[in-house]
């Protein structure tokens, strides 16, 4: 039971707030995400709720981040994040859930009321560290945060302004420090420093070609970059010129530029003075997402998504491990969502010879599945995702005696890779290190790159609609496959088998309020046919806001 003193102080401090009217809240695909201004006294839910987490994990660090990642300028959110620095467990999403949704009067008697139902020791201390993104609303809903954590007597640092995955980082430090799990100096600069000394490492002996030109989505992953960049200091011939870091303008963020746009309108931002075959990426608003793309001799757009990442990661690990001696020791798998490309999934199977797996959308369900594998690839097409390695894989690694030269190299290569890549979440900043690495290793240009093999033509849409809670996926089908509204799934089906190699699907998205349409088939018309007849069906029942 919490105390009467701390109960009085909740309801104090939460009756400072007013709860948006008829609005019910849910912790979605990355937490809960929405127009800022409504977000206060979700925001003071999240930190009663990690509040609890802390204590029940005996006052372990729990993460809180401020942000709306890909969202508009004027959106907020605010996600948890789990002491080994990974999304917060599903089960106590409902938690948050039910504490967004409790009246302002009764907040305190909820929260202790889950703190029994968890069974929650009261007397344990609780711990949280917290940072934002650049977005003006940051520093109001930190406010709310301070007076949520304030009431529960919570022991709490604010890390400022932060990427998503930095925060993670500092989260899994802050509980490994001084275990046999440690990982890295708690702090920014320990973040900068592991990058670039694993980047040193296993950059010897090889030299990156031309510059790169990052698209910072005129958000946090600017300014960050930038710090990295001091650190690294030309290592390996790295040469980054940062573009759209504007995070002055608050208009600025994700507008006409970032990961979303480049990956969702397969097009540069426009702003982009990128010469043909320059080498350029795009990092998404908290900088847990990245895509590389380049403009060919023809002045065509080539995408290089999430999808080329995981499969350009899971080639090189494998060749590192064949190098090493160690491939019959560990199991690498491939980890995707509905959204990847056919022509991907083909490749990872037939050529790269490696298990591929489909969960649901969101990089909490990919890094689950991840675990199962000694080494697990997951990028989502949108560019999130990055590359864990359980126990076995590391004591493998870390203990496997070279038998020549070329074998200690591959894996010391190996060993520092498990450092270079951010293994508690998918981080822009450390995947860009890491591709820039493979590439220089390969000796291969962009180009090289996407001729790996051929993406099928995919188009995917964002429909408004009235309602987008009606699109239910059946469960178990990694939501490729619609149980409600009745009768939509048999129509995409049916327009589906009018088309070659082709594939659509509809789901509700979790950080937006709209539905997601994806088509993909053997030819552009083909795939832009099949999108349109299906985003068309879609309106039919959804009955689309513009339309009302
Ligand atoms: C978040 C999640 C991603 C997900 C994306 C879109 O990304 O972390 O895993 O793919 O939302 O999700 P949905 O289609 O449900 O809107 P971010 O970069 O916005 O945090």
């Amino acid at each position: 039971m919490a105390s009467p003193a701390v109960k009085e102080a909740i309801t104090k401090a939460a009756l400072q707030y007013t709860k948006p009217q008829g609005k019910v809240f849910e912790y979605g695909t990355a937490g809960f995400r929405m127009k800022a201004d409504l977000l206060n006294t979700v925001i003071f839910a999240v930190g009663l709720l990690a509040s609890l987490r802390s204590k029940k994990l005996s006052g372990q660090w729990i993460g809180i981040m401020v942000t709306a990642s890909h969202n508009p300028a004027e959106d907020n959110g605010v996600k948890l994040v789990d002491p080994m620095g990974e999304m917060l467990e599903a089960e106590w999403e409902a938690y948050a859930t039910k504490l967004a949704n409790a009246p302002l009067e009764s907040i305190a008697d909820v929260y202790d009321e889950l703190a029994s139902k968890i069974d929650v020791k009261m007397t344990n201390p609780a711990r949280v560290v917290f940072a934002r993104d650049t977005r003006a609303s940051g520093s109001r809903l930190v406010g709310v945060l301070n007076a949520a954590l304030t009431a529960t007597e919570v022991e709490f640092i604010d890390f400022k302004y932060m990427t998503t995955p930095q925060l993670h980082y500092i989260v899994r430090c802050k509980n490994t420090l001084g275990t046999q799990y440690e990982y890295g100096e708690p702090s920014e600069q320990g973040y900068y420093e592991k990058l670039a000394t694993s980047f040193k490492k296993v950059m010897r002996g090889v030299k990156v070609q031309g510059s790169l030109t990052v698209d910072c989505a005129n958000g946090v992953g600017g300014p960050k970059l930038r710090e990295l960049i001091k650190v690294l200091d030309t290592a390996g011939g790295l040469d980054i010129k940062v573009v759209n870091d504007d995070v002055i303008n608050p208009d600025a963020l994700n507008f006409d530029c970032g990961a979303d746009y480049v990956k969702t309108k397969q097009r540069a931002p426009p702003s982009s003075k990128a010469g043909a075959l320059d080498r350029c990426a795009s990092l998404d608003g908290d900088a847990d997402r990245l895509v590389y793309y380049f403009v060919d001799e023809t002045n065509t757009f080539r995408l290089l998504d999430g999808d080329r990442i995981a499969t350009l990661a899971a080639s090189f690990i494998g060749y590192l491990a064949q190098n090493a001696g160690i491939s019959q020791k560990l199991n690498i798998g491939v980890i995707q969502t509905a959204y990847a490309n056919g022509a991907s999934t083909e490749y990872i199977k037939k050529v790269l010879k490696l298990p591929t797996e489909y969960t649901k959308t969101g990089v909490k369900h990919l890094h689950h599945a991840a675990l199962r594998y000694d080494v697990g690839v997951y990028f989502e097409a949108n560019g999130h995702g990055t590359v864990t390695f359980n126990e076995n894989a590391m004591k493998v690694i870390r203990n496997t005696e070279p038998q020549s030269p070329a074998q200690k190299h591959a894996l010391e290569s190996l060993q520092a890779l498990t450092d270079l890549i951010n293994q508690a979440v998918g981080d822009a900043l450390s995947d860009m290190l890491l591709v820039e690495v493979i590439l220089a290793h390969k000796g291969w240009s962009p180009k090289e790159w996407l001729g790996t093999y051929t993406d099928l033509p995919s188009f995917l849409e964002r429909v408004e609609v009235d309602d987008r809670s009606i699109f239910r996926t059946v469960e178990g089908s990694a939501e490729r496959e619609l149980e409600s509204p009745f009768g939509l799934q048999e129509e995409i089906n049916s327009h589906q088998s009018q088309f070659n190699q082709a594939r659509s699907f509809v789901r509700a998205s979790g950080t937006e309020d709209a539905v997601r349409v994806y088509a993909e088939a053997a030819t552009r018309s083909e795939a832009d046919s099949l999108v349109k007849r299906v985003r068309a069906a879609v309106g039919k029942v959804g009955k689309p806001k513009a339309q009302q």
